[in-house]
């Protein structure tokens, strides 16, 4: 069907733009003809992984879960996109490792703790620094950057066009689509 399958897979923070980012990328890929499915929170930790929190081992099982799914996208022949915090840097290295070289696509959605705090679309940054909500990644639950993600993508700095503009040049580059 003239593409490849692959996952992208987006990290980053909370409010850090990675849905977003993740949504326009796939309108993009629609708009040429690639079939694409977006997992994030809204359609998988409500459902497949409803028994899971935000401890670090409920974190881990979630990103094994959501790899398994990847991986079972791209077996199946299709373009997914992923847009889960995935936080560790273990964890996200698991997943690679179930998928062929070439076929896992990290991109770090890199963003200011302090930006994405003034952002807040939930209110949810309030709410930890009031001690409400407990464990929460970037105030009191730890993030560990990407150091050799195959992209990087700079929100406070850049729009999401141009993000998005960036992911496509680099699959476009790797003849992925
Ligand atoms: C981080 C939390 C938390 C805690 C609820 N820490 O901005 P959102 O709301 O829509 O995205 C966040 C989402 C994170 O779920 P993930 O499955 O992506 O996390 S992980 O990959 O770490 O498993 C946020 C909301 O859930 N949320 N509590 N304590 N984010």
């Amino acid at each position: 069907n003239g593409h490849g399958s692959f996952v992208l897979w987006f990290t980053g923070l909370s409010g850090s733009g990675k849905s977003t980012v993740a949504n326009a990328v796939a309108k993009e890929l629609f708009d040429k003809n690639i079939k694409n499915y977006v997992l994030d929170g809204d359609n998988v930790r409500h459902g497949l992984n409803k028994d899971l929190g935000f401890s670090d081992e409920d974190r881990t099982e979630n990103i094994r879960r959501i790899g398994e799914v990847a991986n079972l996208f791209v077996d199946a022949g299709q373009v997914v996109l992923t847009a889960f915090i995935s936080p560790f840097k273990a964890d996200r290295e698991l997943v690679r490792s179930l998928l062929d070289e070439g076929e896992f696509i990290e991109v770090y959605v890199k963003c200011p703790v302090a930006e994405c705090e003034k952002r807040d679309p939930k209110g949810l940054y309030e709410k930890a620094r009031k001690g409400l909500i407990k464990d929460f990644t970037g105030i009191d639950s730890p993030y560990e950057e990407p150091e050799q993600s195959e992209l990087v993508i700079e929100t406070d700095s850049s729009s999401i066009e141009e993000c998005v503009e960036q992911v496509i040049q680099y699959l476009k580059g790797k003849e992925l689509i």
